[in-house]
């Protein structure tokens, strides 16, 4: 490891033993890193020092209903302000941890950098916590110094009052005289960055996993920049003109990547929206005339269906992520708006997408290829590869992967060098991963392994199904059985004839997959139960 810039130690002195690593691999030209990088100066100051300064960079709300157009000489002056706050007025110290609570929003992503800039971490919290969630990440990342919007200042003050650790908050979109915008406008809007080593961590983020403490995951400013050169430049390709817009929060880090990293990566810029549910995003990119979307794919379902109400022509690439995306939500898409979905997996471990592939190599119902940087494979339980077909553990290696901040569970995540997802994947005759299952939601039923999610895909197409979920539930004479939770339609004929709704579905599913893969059961819901990320919460559903 290089010479760290860090005076608090805490992130290095709680990173997995080196032997619990994953192996990383630098494949690329572009991946060879400098021993000094901090990945603000890469993403946002560099293009002020090229004379780019005056392009428009972040676009979003300005907390009093008004619209924020700020170019990446505005974004940098706010970041640097930032920055001189933390140091003069908190005492952040390069290496401590520094909370971000709020919506995306413009004065959000100058946090972000301001963080960068002062060598601290950024640990980023999902807007949707409470107290006692905040409270364990932050005793769990020992975060003295907090940055919060004002607008979400309730339960991190809750939290604050359990956790003597935090102590320092400052609000910011806040009129107040001791709020942050106050407070960044009496310092410099120079500020000289703190010379962090490639390999000094910059932020740990938190898995949105569903059960258990939560885990933070840690990464290097090296690891940032890799994962723009990586996906983004093979997959993606978008450019300096492009508008980049979307769902994920900032602390997710498919919205990190997709709605900061990414556009200001190729000197784009994006637009920031502080709620995006499909009825928000559809009109949001009209107005913006976005040309690059990420959503989920229960998004892209959604906003399938309104599309024809609004102008969505500017629009050139969209992304789906989070969760697998069935072949009918492709086609959906598809049909209402002429663009083929790029779907990748990514993961908070690994930071963000490591397979996918591009509009041309698309393939309905498969996520891809290792996107050049990283290399997967499907292996059984003893690390061998398994023959092409048959289904097994996704193992990947890249630039990037998984160290979890003290940990016992780094074991489990990493093994044999190689991360290990959780997801049950085959590879296909052409070299195209299959997502199958997370390992632990595959259903087995009278014998037979069945994974939800193609069961889901079938009953996708269905034309009263909104939306589905696929689960095994406890059964004495098969062990488990295929249950399918739907959501359907609104207007749907026939709905009060559950009965024969039912054995429709059934025979739908049948007549489209093999047979014995039919939900024995299904049952009717007015929604699913998704977590902030989107993702369906099965076990929930497994626990009804
Ligand atoms: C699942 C997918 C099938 C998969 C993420 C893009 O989702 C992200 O990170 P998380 O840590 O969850 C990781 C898990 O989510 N998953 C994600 N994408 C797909 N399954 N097809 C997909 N396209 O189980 C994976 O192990 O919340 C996604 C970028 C950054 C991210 N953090």
């Amino acid at each position: 490891m290089h010479r760290s810039a860090h005076q608090d130690t805490f992130a290095r002195d709680n990173l997995p033993p080196l032997d619990q690593w994953p192996e990383l691999v630098f494949d690329l030209p572009a991946l060879r890193f400098p021993e000094r990088m901090n990945c603000a100066h890469e993403l946002l100051d560099r293009w002020v020092a090229q004379g780019q300064g005056d392009r428009g960079c972040v676009i979003g709300g300005d907390g009093r209903g008004g619209e924020l157009r700020w170019t990446y000489a505005e974004l940098q002056a706010q970041a640097n302000r930032i920055a001189n706050v933390l140091v003069n007025e908190m005492g952040v110290v390069p290496g401590n941890r520094v909370l971000l609570r709020g919506a995306n929003t413009p004065q959000m992503a100058a946090c972000w950098f301001a963080v960068m800039k002062a060598g601290a971490i950024a640990v980023a919290t999902m807007p949707l916590l409470r107290a006692k969630e905040l409270g364990q990440v932050i005793e769990k990342a020992r975060i003295s110094h907090a940055l919060c919007d004002e607008a979400l200042a309730g339960e991190l003050e809750t939290a604050r009052a359990q956790c003597p650790v935090l102590a320092r908050v400052c609000l910011f979109r806040s009129e107040a005289a001791d709020g942050l915008e106050a407070l960044a406008e009496r310092q410099s809007e120079r500020f000289d960055n703190v010379d962090t080593a490639s390999d000094d961590c910059a932020l740990i983020a938190f898995t949105s996993g569903t059960t258990g403490q939560p885990k933070g995951t840690m990464h290097f400013h090296r690891d940032v920049i890799a994962i723009c050169r990586c996906w983004p430049v093979h997959c993606l390709r978008a450019n300096a003109d492009d508008v980049f817009i979307g769902s994920p929060p900032l602390a997710f880090t498919f919205g990190l990547g997709g709605l900061v990293l990414f556009p200001l990566s190729v000197g784009a810029s994006t637009v920031l929206l502080e709620k995006a549910s499909p009825d928000v995003l559809l009109p949001a990119i009209a107005k913006h005339r976005a040309t690059v979307c990420f959503t989920a794919p229960t998004s892209y379902r959604a906003m399938a269906a309104q599309a024809a109400s609004h102008d969505l022509a500017s629009l050139r690439k969209c992304v789906s992520a989070g969760e697998a995306l069935p072949a009918a939500t492709r086609q959906l898409w598809k049909d209402a708006t002429g663009i083929e979905l790029i779907d990748g997996i990514g993961a908070t471990e690994l930071l963000h997408i490591f397979i996918s592939h591009t509009e041309e190599t698309a393939r309905p119902g498969a996520t891809g290829r290792p996107v050049p940087g990283y290399r997967a494979r499907v292996v059984d339980d003893a690390g061998r590869d398994v023959p092409a077909g048959t289904v097994g553990k996704l193992a990947v290696q890249g630039p990037t992967g998984c160290r979890y901040l003290a940990d016992d569970r780094q074991g489990q995540y990493v093994r044999h060098g190689w991360n290990l997802t959780g997801d049950a994947y085959l590879i296909d005759a052409d070299g195209y991963f299959v997502y199958q299952a997370r390992t632990d939601d595959m259903i087995i039923s009278g014998g037979y392994n069945i994974a939800g999610p193609e069961v889901e895909s079938a009953l996708l197409a269905h034309p009263a199904v909104a939306e589905c979920a696929v689960v095994g539930v406890p059964d004495e004479e098969r062990g488990q059985l295929v249950k399918a939770f739907v959501v359907l339609k609104p207007g749907t004929a026939g709905a009060d004839d559950e009965a024969a709704l039912v054995k429709a579905m059934q025979d739908f599913v049948k007549a489209t997959i093999a047979p014995y893969k039919y939900p024995r059961a299904i049952e009717f819901r007015a929604s699913l139960p998704r977590t902030e990320t989107g993702k369906l919460q099965r076990f929930r559903l497994r626990e009804a």
